[in-house]
């Protein structure tokens, strides 16, 4: 499902699942945090997360066969997607995001938490809550949050519009745009310059940005009016409507409640 290889101190993880679109299931999930988890054994000091050449999809986020009807937060602790997300943030070494093809939903946020992202011109971006009628965790908005301004941020997930990959680097969501024949060649050159420097100073340097990112303080009432927030929306009508509707093929019907 996920394939992965090493060379010269880089390690690839190749998401290969290409008839569910390298949809986010518990699956594919398992393959990719054990993939990392075996880098960080070895002497690995960058990885590079990538698809199969040439896909159209780079991954459909969230298997949404996955997310539960209603009644039950979609996106807990322990969901495939919210560890994933933690074993990128907390990986050892810096994780390259290296994007062709279409990115929806979840896997959206899973490249957003990679450290650097390199993408085509012709990839996209969608964050799409919104089409499913999902109220997105807490961590998950801060991913968000601190990949572009709130102005941005409030544009996707309002509208969950794919953004292309060129107003994607202009609004400063990605690091690069590079041709598709380019692509492999200038994301292995920054790994390598990576996997050169002194490991340990940048697995400190990762994980105070990703601690002083995360220092945002919420009170406890605070974070549990917004949980609660989200309760009313995994116990409405639209929630299991969304969800019934991508199973069902059609656009759902919302009533807002
Ligand atoms: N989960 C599960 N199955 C999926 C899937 C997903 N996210 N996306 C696609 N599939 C299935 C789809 O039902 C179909 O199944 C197959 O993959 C090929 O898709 O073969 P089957 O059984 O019919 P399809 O639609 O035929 O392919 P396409 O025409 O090439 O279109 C590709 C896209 C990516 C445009 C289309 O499949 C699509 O819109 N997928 C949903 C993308 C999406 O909205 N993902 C967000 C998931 O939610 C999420 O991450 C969260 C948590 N969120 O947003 O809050």
């Amino acid at each position: 499902m996920a394939l992965k290889s090493v060379r010269m101190a880089i390690g690839i993880i190749t998401l290969d699942n290409p008839k569910k679109l390298n949809a986010l299931s518990h699956a594919l999930v398992s393959s990719l945090i054990h993939a990392l988890n075996q880098f960080a054994e070895r002497d690995v000091r960058v990885v590079i997360l990538r698809a199969q050449p040439g896909v159209k999809v780079w991954s459909a986020g969230h298997d949404v066969g996955e997310l539960p009807e209603g009644r039950r937060d979609p996106l807990g602790w322990d969901d495939p997607l919210r560890n994933l997300v933690r074993s990128i943030e907390s990986h050892p070494t810096p994780v390259i995001a290296m994007i062709e093809g279409t990115v929806w939903g979840g896997a959206v946020e899973l490249v957003l938490a990679c450290d650097i992202i390199i993408a085509v011109p012709e990839s996209t971006f969608a964050v799409t809550p919104a089409r499913l009628g999902v109220p997105y965790n807490v961590s998950g908005m801060m991913t968000f949050m601190s990949a572009a301004s709130l102005r941005i941020v409030k544009e996707l997930a309002f509208t969950a519009a794919p953004v292309d990959a060129v107003r994607a680097e202009r609004v400063g969501m990605i690091n690069h745009v590079v041709a598709v024949d380019a692509l492999e060649a200038f994301t292995l050159a920054m790994a390598a310059t990576i996997a050169d420097n002194a490991p340990l100073s940048i697995r400190v340097m990762k994980e105070q940005l990703r601690v002083l990112a995360g220092a945002k303080p919420v009170s406890p009432r605070g974070f549990e009016k917004v949980q609660g927030l989200r309760r009313v929306v995994y116990d409405s009508y639209d929630y299991a409507e969304g969800i019934r509707a991508f199973k069902e093929k059609r656009r759902p019907a919302f009533l807002g409640r």
